[in-house]
């Protein structure tokens, strides 16, 4: 046990020097960067701690050698010879250190200059992304395409250069989008607009955390970067633009035409639009998709979520309409499937506690409706 932990702390270190090693020993491995503002923040980070380690070895080494050296022997009584100044080691002691630190302010603005003036070339993909507590909302405004958590970017290779840049801004509190191995962290904020860029040049998932204490689920504000080949990212963005139809059927005149005038906030008791339905009866016990949906649009869900295509347009929460191309939900911290959908749903504090949606207090069998629902959201 303890030689293997050993073994994994030497593997982590060489993985430094060896940075193309695989695998990568952690998804956040900040020793592994795969786009160019991630490589330029890791090798300047070497550099800094090649010539910072320098000074501190020869430092030590001056310290350990005084100590030794001139250390008190027996019968060795006299006064050390007592100096007073020495313009030589003045002058050294003033300009090295002055030399060095020319060196480290450099090889920073040059980084920093990099990062931050990039121009931005016309293949570039666009994304705004909103930090909410606990989880983050991604547009892409020129595809019409909203969604949470997960984000997909293209793979930026020779041959088709793609990079994204992100605009970052926050809905509520500060948030940091921190992705390691795509580039360093860069701060959300109400009111005001960041910009960030990453080219990622291998295909994967790339993790990364919200990096900026925002309130008590903070640390369950996890980050999901899909890099696509640029085939697969089309095909994804083709899927996200489809919407959904409303609930069909004789319930449909119940949640169609949203009987609210607040634009946003519809009742959740369904109004009694005439005539009476002996199907509601039937159909509302059955656990099927379309009971779900009536269940859900009549819900106050619909005022925190949206499912494209339908009554629900709510914004506090993430965007549902391709729910099921998400392989996780609450912000990276359980698996999207049957089992955990319906946990969420019947209180998501046991899967996040403090997180921002209530446990909306409905029967077993509502519950059990509305994941078959959220199931068929593809
Ligand atoms: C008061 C607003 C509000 C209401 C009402 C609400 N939610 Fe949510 N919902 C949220 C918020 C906020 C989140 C994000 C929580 C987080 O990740 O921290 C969320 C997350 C979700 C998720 C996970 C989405 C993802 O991609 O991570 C699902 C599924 C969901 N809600 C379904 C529902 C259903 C079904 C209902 C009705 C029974 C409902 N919500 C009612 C605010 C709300
Ligand atoms: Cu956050």
């Amino acid at each position: 046990m303890r030689s293997s932990r050993r073994a994994a702390f030497w593997a982590f270190l060489l993985s430094a020097n060896a940075v193309r090693a695989e695998p990568i020993l952690s998804p956040t491995n900040i020793f592994a960067p795969v786009s160019t503002p991630a490589h330029e923040v890791h090798s300047l980070s070497l550099f800094v701690l090649t010539i910072t380690g320098g000074i501190f070895f020869t430092l030590s080494a001056l310290l350990i050698y005084a100590l030794v050296r001139f250390r008190s022997r027996p019968g060795d009584t006299a006064e050390p010879p007592q100096i007073f100044g020495s313009t030589q080691i003045e002058l050294a002691w003033t300009i090295i250190p002055v030399l060095l630190i020319t060196m480290l302010f450099l090889g920073t603005a040059r980084v920093i200059f990099a990062v931050e003036d990039a121009p931005k070339p016309k293949a570039a993909l666009e994304v705004v992304a909103i930090g909410h507590q606990f989880w983050w909302e991604f547009r892409y405004p020129h595809y019409n395409v909203v969604t949470a958590n997960e984000l997909h970017v293209p793979v930026s290779s020779a041959q088709s250069y793609r990079p994204t840049f992100l605009k970052l801004t926050s809905a509520d509190v500060m948030h940091s989008f921190w992705v390691p191995r795509l580039a360093g962290k860069t701060d959300l904020l109400p009111n005001r607009v960041n910009e960030m860029w990453f080219d990622p040049q291998v295909v994967g998932l790339y993790l990364g955390q919200c990096a900026q204490f925002c309130g008590p689920e903070h640390g369950k504000m996890l980050l999901r970067v899909y890099v696509d080949t640029p085939a697969a990212f089309d095909a994804w963005i083709r899927a996200q633009q489809t919407t959904h139809a409303d609930a069909k059927g004789a319930n449909a005149a119940l949640s169609v035409p949203n009987p609210n005038p607040v634009a946003g906030f519809p009742v959740n008791t369904p109004p009694t639009l005439g005539g009476t339905n002996g199907d509601l009866a039937n159909n509302s016990q059955a656990i099927t998709a379309p009971a779900g949906q009536q269940v859900f649009e009549h819900q106050a869900c619909i005022n925190c979520h949206t499912v494209a295509g339908t009554v629900a347009n709510g914004r506090y929460g993430p965007d549902l309409t391709h729910l099921m191309s998400r392989d996780t939900i609450a912000a990276g911290i359980a698996k999207n499937d049957h089992d955990h959908l319906l946990r969420w749903i019947t209180d998501p504090n046991d899967l996040k506690p403090a997180s921002l949606m209530p446990a909306m207090h409905l029967t077993d069998r509502q519950n059990e409706q509305i994941t078959a629902y959220l199931l068929t959201l593809r």
